[in-house]
């Protein structure tokens, strides 16, 4: 069993899912840092370049298991999952609210650790996550390499 990589940051611009639809993602960056130990992984992302006229709306966001292909969101396939119900636990749930400046911020620790190629990517949804995962329509994403 090889040992899952303990510490997995990505950044840069985000691949807009929605091409030619206006989403207070368009030209948003982010940077994302997922740090695993002891079984749990706690992640960290910080957005910048985010519509300031969205300040006080929430996002869901969720890492995947798909890649990002720009103007189209299935290709990030379904949620990244340790099985067992959508949830915070099951799940990497990393909803934001747009701060004033276009900025935004999201933590979350997960009883389990992402093993190596098992997910590739953060999803930006339209809406935040409702119980049982939904979130809307795939805006925008950030390639990750676990
Ligand atoms: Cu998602």
């Amino acid at each position: 069993m090889g040992a899952a990589t303990s510490y997995v940051t990505a950044g840069g611009a985000l691949s807009d899912l929605a091409v030619g639809t206006y989403n207070a993602t368009d030209g948003a960056s982010a940077q994302l840092y997922a740090l695993a130990s002891g079984g749990t992984t706690t992640f960290r992302v910080y957005f910048t370049g985010l519509d300031p006229q969205a300040a006080g709306t929430t996002f869901g966001a969720h890492i995947h298991i798909g890649p990002c292909v720009a103007g189209n969101g299935a290709a990030a396939l379904g949620h990244y999952n340790i099985g067992g119900t959508p949830s915070p636990s099951t799940e990497v749930w990393l909803d934001f609210t747009v701060r004033d400046g276009g900025y935004g911020y999201a933590m979350t620790t997960v009883p389990f650790v992402i093993a190596s190629g098992a997910a590739k990517s953060m999803v930006i949804h339209a809406l935040p996550t409702a119980p049982g995962g939904a979130a809307g329509a795939r805006q925008a994403c950030l390639p990750v390499t676990f």
